[in-house]
């Protein structure tokens, strides 16, 4: 299953896991409460799953493409990697489903406190519009995800501060 935790406060390489000591573990309850839903799926099938199409079908996810994040493939990586790492929103869901690799998604929770969530392969996840986070890619240094979308994505991120924005106030509205 999923694993989420509480973030240490290093500043040291985010690529680690910050874990603090002890660990405070992150139920997928009290993700659900933050608005992040989430499946787990066969990654090896996903050219022709049907688990995934209903998925699809039921949430209106019309759009797709992948993504693979490493050194060797992806152009401008390093300053990539920096954006993904920026706290930002996005005035629409964000729809990430890891098919190899892995990768960390940190989010706020309502007292703004950073919970990290580990994301491997199988791993399908929303985060809503409005929440504050950040992606990055673990020490393996590797992922690849499917980008999901609701018709023509819009990729534009909005670093934080971005409180002005109407989705923002009706995210936090609806914590
Ligand atoms: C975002 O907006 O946070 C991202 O697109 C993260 C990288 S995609 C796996
Ligand atoms: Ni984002």
């Amino acid at each position: 299953e999923l694993e989420a935790w509480y973030l240490d406060d290093s500043e040291d390489d985010q690529r680690k896991p910050h874990r603090q000591n002890p660990n405070r573990a992150v139920s997928l309850e009290q993700l659900k409460t933050l608005g992040v839903f989430y499946w787990k799926l066969n990654a090896d099938i996903y050219d022709s799953d049907p688990e995934l199409e209903k998925i699809r079908n039921d949430q209106g996810y019309s759009y797709m493409d992948i993504i693979t994040i490493q050194k060797e493939t992806l152009p401008n990586y390093e300053e990539k990697l920096k954006m993904f790492f920026d706290e930002h929103l996005h005035l629409d869901d964000e729809i990430r489903y890891i098919l190899d690799g892995k990768a960390y998604f940190d989010i706020r929770d309502k007292e703004d406190l950073w919970i990290r969530i580990a994301m491997n392969k199988g791993d399908m996840i929303t985060l809503p519009a409005g929440i504050y986070h950040r992606f990055t890619v673990d020490e393996s240094n590797y992922t690849k995800a499917m980008r999901l979308f609701v018709g023509e994505p819009v990729w534009k991120a909005h670093n934080r501060p971005a409180d002005h924005f109407e989705i923002r106030q009706k995210y936090v509205a609806s914590l």
